[in-house]
């Protein structure tokens, strides 16, 4: 994970955390931030192919958004393909440095938002980034992918 934020030209900004960062709401009691500046990445599986959603920490990914940009059925996958695919465990999914090289979009919620924190392949370590760095790094596309609460 070091190695791919070096190769992609990003500081190297990975910090052991002193609590666990295995969710969001861990990550940002440890760092000292909002929910909100916490990313997840969150694998899906679409036409049977890894998609990673680069989510702020407090928003739900709606999945007919996400199938309607994709152009095909999303499924959420177990832990262990999500290990198959990225080559993290779930709680340390990084947005780069996957076995898999991934589609990806990103929450446009996050464009409004910095300094963010994202997990840098394990529980307990996460990276200091940008939305504009990891649109960069992932090659995403920004999206409207929050789920409207009824
Ligand atoms: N380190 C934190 C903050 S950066 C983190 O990785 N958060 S996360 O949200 O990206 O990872 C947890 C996510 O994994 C959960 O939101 C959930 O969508 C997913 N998840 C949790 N358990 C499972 C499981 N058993 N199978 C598949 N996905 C899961």
């Amino acid at each position: 994970m070091r190695q791919a934020l070096q190769a992609a030209g990003h500081a190297d900004t990975i910090i052991a955390a002193p609590a666990s960062t295995r969710t969001a709401a861990e990550a940002a009691a440890a760092m000292g931030c909002t929910v909100a500046q916490i990313i997840k990445s969150l694998i899906f599986r679409v036409g049977g192919q890894p998609v990673l959603v680069l989510a702020s920490g407090i928003n739900r990914v709606d999945p007919a958004k996400l199938a309607a940009l994709a152009g095909a059925a999303v499924e959420r996958p177990d832990a262990a393909w999500v290990r198959a695919v990225t080559g993290f465990a779930i709680g340390g999914v990084a947005p780069i440095g996957h076995l898999t090289p991934p589609l990806a979009w990103l929450d446009e919620d996050l464009l409004a938002l910095d300094p963010l924190w994202a997990a840098a392949g394990s529980p307990a370590h996460v990276f200091r980034t940008s939305a504009w760095q990891l649109l960069d790094l992932t090659g995403a596309r920004p999206a409207a992918l929050r789920e409207v609460p009824p």
